[in-house]
């Protein structure tokens, strides 16, 4: 057995288990996958022995069991990457991880009406509440990438734990043909064309489980 677990779900759907499992593959760090079919009559009894909340993504790291997509990479930074897993200066990490929590705590329209899907392509009218969700990724992303991103083609320059939150944006607004300005499509390609996200993408695709109970309830 592995000493790093990461315990996620369909990868076709699993927007949150995309996070940590990103920041591990970019990073190097070797790691056991375990894969938990979502949303099946079965899956609180085989997320039980890992799961506190009964949700994923969980990181069991020898006896230790981290859950929730952010306190993982918050974790992985810290314990295995001596906190490389944020950008460097003191003022691009309070900025990193601001819009990372704003990432994982707001959107709920997003969330709901364009929920990551990696086989979905189909492109859908955002309602006018979805259209300020976006307006307001769109200004972080320009606008970071602007302030900050002199060094690399990520958000910060470099990949960050703050890249890691918005790959499953990217998905998504590849998928539903979100209008962005020139900056932020750059960036949402730059996400794409990130080989490991490719590969979760191909990966989730060829998934075949079929969902049994609404999305939209608990992305
Ligand atoms: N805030 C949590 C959300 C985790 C979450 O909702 N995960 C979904 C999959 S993406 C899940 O496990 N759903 C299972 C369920 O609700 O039964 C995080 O960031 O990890």
């Amino acid at each position: 057995m592995k000493d790093v677990r990461l315990v996620i779900g369909n990868k076709n759907y699993s927007s949150w288990s995309l996070c940590p499992w990103l920041l591990l593959k970019m990073f190097d760090i070797e790691f056991e996958e375990i894969q938990i079919a979502l949303y099946q009559d079965n899956t609180a009894e085989k997320l039980g022995p890992y799961s506190p909340s009964l949700k994923v993504p969980v990181l069991l790291h020898k006896d230790i069991t981290v859950w929730d997509s952010l306190a993982v990479c918050e974790y992985v930074s810290e314990q295995l990457l001596g906190g490389s897993g944020w950008p460097g200066s003191k003022k691009r990490k309070a900025s990193a991880r601001a819009i990372s929590a704003e990432m994982h705590s707001e959107f709920p329209q997003l969330k709901e009406e364009w929920p990551m899907n990696c086989k979905a392509s189909c492109r859908l009218s955002p309602s006018d509440k979805l259209m300020n969700e976006i307006a307001r990724i769109d200004a972080i992303w320009s606008t970071i990438r602007r302030r900050y991103g002199e060094n690399g083609n990520y958000l910060f320059g470099r990949f960050s734990i703050a890249d890691c939150m918005f790959a499953p944006v990217a998905i998504s607004f590849e998928a539903h043909g979100a209008e962005l300005s020139a900056e932020a499509h750059t960036y949402m390609q730059t996400v794409l064309d990130n080989p490991f996200v490719q590969k979760w993408k191909t990966l989730g695709r060829r998934e075949k489980e079929p969902l049994t109970v609404a999305y939209a309830s608990s992305a």
